[in-house]
This record gives structure tokens, C-alpha cells and sequence, in this order.
């Protein structure tokens, strides 16, 4: 079929320029906006656990890999999430009102409380919405970018995703896809030991995750994900590559998920405190402040400033939450049709009078 022939771009090269190092200013910002994930992390588990906020998907732990990546990338390059990916999001701008107002479902959620909590995606940032059920996104990220190749617009995709995910039949068929049509995009596995409450060991037979890569013809690379210096190279190396005409790469970054799967379970019941201590003493923003220390960007005192901005910027961010009215009622019945069939017109005519007579309260 002529019209699925792509290679019109050179076949596979490897990376060519070096990868320069990030600016002082570059790394603190970095720093500052996994304080910033950190700080809203913590409040959201607490919020989640007030009962204010129905869920919550932490993150604790991959801040680094969070950030390294997303750092690597333009704009203009399309994000494809799985559901951890707070860090990815700030680093693209996404306000954090937006976002909060998202996992509160309020009036202000752009997304009109209609996605599950913590599933949200943005259009004008490039970032996909969330996926829940795992790996959808990787094939979605392949097609995107196979789109790109035919509009010759010289962006890239990155889908996210976890160790557990590398068993997924849309892990197999992405990656197949991608290889065979050397396709623009990064495959960025965290690998953060545990799919829920299975192991790393008992989810796959595989040396690394990143091997698999080797079966579809890419190259695979592991990376420590507590390294923010190491996890931003590699996806710089790998985004020029794509761009290069090289084709996708698959990045494991080897990282821990310090904090539950989500806010619905407790992993005291499935792993040991030594196990999560030994990984604790790896924290990457413990590692990071230190690098910055070291290299004079950072003291305690600013250290101390940046964690106080990001906790009383998320406050106001609740506060203003909280003081916003909640979704408006009737609007479940906006944005689906153009024409609104009889039978919903009833409903929503019903729902005007139950709203307006008190039985029904937003
Ligand atoms: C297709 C599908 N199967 C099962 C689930 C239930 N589930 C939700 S998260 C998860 C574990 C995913 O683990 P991993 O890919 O390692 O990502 P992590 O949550 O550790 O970031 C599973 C099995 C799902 N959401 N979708
Ligand atoms: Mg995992």
C-alpha cells in the first residue's frame, strides 16, 4: 500500500550532537517545581483523607523522572499521561487552580466535573487526558505521532507509563507499530517497582523493561529516575534522535513509588518497611537539593522559601476551590448533542424544576 510508505526520512541514526548540560537557572527551576509536586502531593493525600476531594494518585518518589523528562520536550510535543503524572503536568505550565479545581470537581473545572478525579487533560497543553485503563495511551501516542510524519510537523509524542503497564497488549502493539514505522515518539516507562500490589519480579521474566524494546527493533535505555541530570539526557538524546528520523526509543527509568498506588489502598500490606526505607534514603529531591547545594545554586534558607511558596500557593489554590459553587447541574446536558433529542429536553426540563423547587440541591 504506497500510501502507508514513510521512509521517506533518512533510516535509523544515532545520536549525533552532544547533549548539552541544563542552564543553573534551568536545574533550580526543575528543583522548585518538584517541591512544588511534592508540597501538592502531600496536601492532596490530606485533603483526599479529610474526605474533600473523593481521589487521589500520588507520586512521591518520581519527581525526578517526572521532571527530567518532561524538561526535555517543546510545547509543541503532545504528552500522553497514565494517571501519576502531576510533575509532567506542572512542568508544562498546567496552572494548579486548574488542577485542583479538577480533583474537587468544581465550578471551576474546565472539564465540568465530568472526568473521573485526577484524569484531567488540557488541550492547549499539549497533554492528553489521563488514562485509566492501563496503556490505551501508549497506541494513541504511536498514531499521533505516525500523524505528524504524514503532516511532516516536526514534533514528537511521549507516552508514560509503568512497569506493570509493560504487560499490556497495548505496550506490544505501540511498540510494534512504532518500530515498523519508525515512528516519532519516546516510550517513558517509570519503573517504580510495583504494579499495585505485584512486584516488579512476579510482572515479567525480563532482565530490564527496557530489553523488550530489542524485540521491536528500537533501542532500549535504563536510566536511574532519581537522577534528574541523567533522566533529562536521555530523553534530550532520545527527542533528537526521533526527530532526526532516528525513531522511538524506550526509556526505563528505575525509580520507587514511596507513597500507595492511590488513595484506595495500603501498602503496608503488601511490602516491607525495609524495602521503602532503603528507598527513601534514594529520595530524588533529597539528591537534587544536594547537587544544587553542592554547586552553590541553593541554601537552606531558599530551600526553606521555595517549600513555603509552593504550600501557601496550593492553599490559595484550595481556598479559591472551595469558594467556587460547584458545576451547574443542568450543564450534564451541554456538549453532547447539537440537537437535543425530546426525551433529554424532558429531563432537563425536570431537573430545572426539582433544582428550582429545592428537592434536588447541586
Ligand atoms: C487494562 C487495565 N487492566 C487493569 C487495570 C487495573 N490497574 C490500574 S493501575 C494498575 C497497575 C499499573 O501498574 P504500572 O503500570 O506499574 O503503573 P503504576 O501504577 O505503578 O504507576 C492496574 C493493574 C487497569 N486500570 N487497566
Ligand atoms: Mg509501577
Amino acid at each position: 500500500m504506497p500510501g502507508l510508505v514513510l521512509a521517506d526520512r533518512a533510516p535509523a541514526e544515532t545520536t549525533s550532537a552532544p547533549i548539552p548540560e541544563p542552564a543553573p537557572a534551568e536545574l533550580v527551576r526543575a528543583y522548585r517545581t518538584m517541591v512544588f509536586a511534592r508540597a501538592m502531593d502531600e496536601r492532596c493525600l490530606t485533603l483526599q483523607r479529610q474526605g474533600r476531594i473523593g481521589f487521589y494518585v500520588p507520586l512521591q518518589g518520581q519527581e525526578a523522572a517526572q521532571v527530567g523528562s518532561a524538561s526535555a520536550l517543546r510545547p509543541e510535543d503532545w504528552i500522553f499521561p497514565a494517571y501519576r503524572e502531576l510533575a509532567v503536568a506542572l512542568v508544562r505550565g498546567i496552572p494548579i487552580q486548574l488542577l485542583i479545581d479538577q480533583f474537587f470537581g468544581s465550578g471551576g473545572d474546565e472539564l465540568k466535573g465530568r472526568q473521573m478525579p485526577n484524569h484531567y487533560g488540557y488541550r492547549r497543553f499539549n497533554f492528553v487526558t489521563a488514562s485509566s485503563p492501563v496503556g490505551t495511551q501508549i497506541s494513541q501516542a504511536v498514531g499521533t505521532a505516525l500523524a505528524a510524519r504524514y503532516r511532516r510537523e516536526p514534533i514528537l509524542t511521549i507516552a508514560y507509563f509503568g512497569d506493570g503497564t509493560t504487560s499490556s497488549n497495548d505496550f506490544h502493539a505501540g511498540l510494534n507499530l512504532a518500530g515498523v514505522f519508525q515512528t516519532p515518539t519516546i516510550f517513558f516507562c517509570q519503573n517504580n517497582q510495583w504494579a499495585i500490589s505485584l512486584p516488579r519480579e512476579r510482572q515479567t521474566h525480563s532482565t530490564t523493561l527496557a530489553v523488550k524494546a530489542e524485540a521491536y527493533g528500537l533501542p532500549g535505555v535504563v536510566v536511574d529516575g532519581t537522577d534528574f541530570r541523567a533522566v533529562y539526557a536521555a530523553v534530550a538524546a532520545a527527542r533528537q534522535r526521533a526527530l532526526g528520523g532516528g525513531g522511538p526509543t524506550l526509556i526505563e527509568a528505575q525509580v520507587y513509588r514511596l507513597g500507595p498506588h492511590s488513595t484506595s489502598d495500603d501498602p503496608k500490606r503488601y511490602r516491607t518497611d525495609e524495602e521503602l526505607n532503603a528507598w527513601k534514603a534514594r529520595d530524588p529531591l533529597a539528591r537534587f537539593k544536594l547537587e544544587l547545594m553542592d554547586a552553590k545554586l541553593l541554601n537552606e534558607d531558599q530551600d526553606h522559601a521555595l517549600w513555603e511558596a509552593a504550600r501557601q500557593e496550593i492553599a490559595r489554590a484550595v481556598a479559591q476551590t472551595e469558594a467556587t459553587p460547584p458545576v451547574p447541574p443542568l450543564s450534564f446536558f451541554d456538549d453532547v448533542y447539537a440537537v437535543v433529542p425530546p426525551a433529554l429536553q424532558e429531563e432537563r426540563r425536570s431537573l430545572e424544576q426539582l433544582l428550582a423547587a429545592g428537592t434536588v440541591r447541586p
